[in-house]
């Protein structure tokens, strides 16, 4: 194994970051599309698929989520799903034009190794289909990591969610230190980071820009970014919170590309409560992958026809092979 990995020196501070969220909507937006234009094939959008394969009782206590046993929520519990379900999950995802699986588990982080075990297998099924597999297993230790990616793993998501400083108001079983040593891992194991956040808990411009900022500080820039808005969870403590204006979500969408030229930037959860106007603003200002299929893990995703309706509207184009950043291909002097 090569040393690991270094910081970007490159990376936009707080103070840049703020400066390009401030701008006139119009003049980030065309700058944000010269930014993903130079590094990406326009018209193209990736389709991801996500799958729970392990589904409720976590012990954290995520303000947020359906999962964490602390809430009363509407979750239809399930142990860690067989390989073999996965696998037929994942042949019809490939079917309807998914090129990228993610699997989700509601664990803290993977503790028995007969089931961690038994994710492996799914990554090797996933990978020998020709897909992109990603999983989300909670905290991983650097043993862990390197198993990961000797499966093959193409990036593993682990969210950082938002800043340090509002971390404890979502979150007070874990700590913003931990996320980041998992990440650490992760880079050090040469996986690709999939790490992003969620828009709408409550929290300030300043924390999703902090949060871009830390992102930006990891040991390995992140191979993909999921931007999620809050899906909100009847029982949790934020079922009630009032969702962002359409405007935020575009803003947040521009600055990542700028911030992140070669990063593939997710417009994830909660693209239900988004029109399909507001999708497209996104897709200029740079977001270039969606979460495809009718649920997400335990809520309901937007419906597969609507999305494929709206990507040939707009004269885009679903992926079909896996595609990189054109700087990494070389095609950038
Ligand atoms: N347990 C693992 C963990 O937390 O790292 C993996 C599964 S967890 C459900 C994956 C991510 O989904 C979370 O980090 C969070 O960013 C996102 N998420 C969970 N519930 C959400 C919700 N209600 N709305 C938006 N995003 C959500
Ligand atoms: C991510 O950033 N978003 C996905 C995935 N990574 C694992 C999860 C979204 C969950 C939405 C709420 C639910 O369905 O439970
Ligand atoms: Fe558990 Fe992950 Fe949900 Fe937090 S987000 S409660 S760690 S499943």
């Amino acid at each position: 194994m090569g040393p690991p990995p270094r910081p970007r020196i490159d990376a936009l501070n707080y103070q840049e970051l703020r400066e390009l969220h401030d701008l006139p909507f119009f003049e980030l937006l065309s700058r944000a599309r010269a930014v993903h234009v130079e590094h990406w094939p326009e018209r193209d959008v990736q389709l991801c698929t996500l799958l729970s394969v392990k589904t409720g009782k976590c012990p954290e206590d995520c303000s947020y989520c359906a999962q964490s046993v602390r809430f009363d929520t509407p979750v239809e519990e399930q142990p860690l799903m067989d390989v073999e379900a996965v696998r037929q999950e994942a042949i019809l995802a490939q079917e309807k034009g998914a090129q990228r699986f993610c699997m989700g588990a509601g664990w803290r982080s993977p503790k028995d190794p007969v089931e961690f075990e038994q994710v492996l297998d799914m990554v090797r099924e996933v990978k020998a289909m020709g897909m992109e597999a990603c999983v989300t297993l909670g905290m991983l230790s650097k043993e862990q990591a390197l198993q990961l990616r000797d499966a093959g793993l193409t990036a593993y998501n682990h969210n950082l969610d938002t800043s340090e400083e509002f971390y404890p108001e979502v979150i007070t079983t874990r700590r913003y230190e931990d996320r980041l040593d998992t990440l650490r891992n992760v880079a050090e194991a040469g996986v690709g980071i999939c790490s992003g956040g969620i828009l709408g808990l409550g929290e300030s411009v300043d924390d999703r820009l902090k949060m871009l900022e830390t992102l930006g500080a990891l040991p390995a820039v992140p191979q993909s970014i999921p931007i999620n808005q809050l899906v909100p969870i009847p029982g949790t403590p934020l079922a009630e919170q009032q969702g962002i204006h359409p405007f935020d979500v575009v803003r947040m969408i521009a600055v990542t590309r700028m911030a992140f030229p070669q990063t593939r930037i997710r417009l994830s959860a909660g693209r239900e409560s988004l029109s399909d106007e507001a999708q497209a603003l996104a897709f200029f200002a740079g977001a270039n992958s969606v979460f495809y299929g009718d649920r997400l893990l335990t809520t309901d995703n937007n419906a597969e026809d609507q999305d494929r309706a709206l990507i040939e509207s707009l004269g885009l184009q679903v992926e079909t092979t896996v595609v990189e950043p054109n700087s990494i291909q070389g095609s950038e002097v």
